[in-house]
């Protein structure tokens, strides 16, 4: 009996580090672990301040190593971050990870919202919201579904007003 509990936490912890195993991350620095690569639209540009930076922006500083994605005051232009396409194994259950900071947007006229999709379309339908005004990082950690052959991942911001930020820091994708 006491043999057989003990291959059991034996065999619950293997299955619990192998969840633990980090496929893809991003936190803007220069860690090898930064393997999930994005495209960003306009270019990080350091006027109206948008793209990485180990600067305080907003009274916010990284959430994790020393960089992490700022923007202030972007102006009347969409900005994005577009994750590429990750393919999923259907053996592996993935949970997704990332931190965000807002500093006070405004619900009627600002955007400031992410999208998940679970193929590998162009379609980006599901959006979802962020806090308008965290002051502080939040972590947004979303289950994939079983039935997601890919994972897809963009951010959007759009707000006017020197007063206001959006930053984001520490995606990761666990299996
Ligand atoms: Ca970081």
């Amino acid at each position: 009996m006491k043999w057989t509990i003990m291959c059991l936490i034996i065999l619950f912890c293997a299955i619990s580090s192998a969840g633990a195993e980090v496929v893809a991350a991003q936190g803007f620095g220069t860690s090898e672990n930064d393997t999930w690569t994005f495209q960003s639209a306009p270019a990080p540009n350091r006027q109206i301040w948008w793209g990485p930076s180990n600067q305080s922006v907003g009274g916010a500083s990284a959430h994790s190593g020393e960089w992490y994605w700022a923007s202030w005051d972007v102006d009347e232009q969409m900005h994005s971050l577009t994750f590429d396409s990750i393919e999923l194994d259907d053996e592996y259950a993935y949970t997704l990870s990332f931190h965000y900071f807002s500093r006070n947007l405004y619900a009627l006229t600002d955007v400031y919202r992410y999208c998940l999709e679970f193929d590998d379309g162009s379609q980006w339908s599901n959006w979802v919201n962020f806090e308008v005004n965290s002051n502080s990082w939040l972590e947004v950690r979303k289950i994939i579904p079983a039935y997601a052959s890919h994972l897809r991942l963009k951010i959007e911001a759009q707000y006017n007003g020197i007063h206001k930020n959006l930053h984001w820091d520490s995606f990761e994708l666990h299996a």
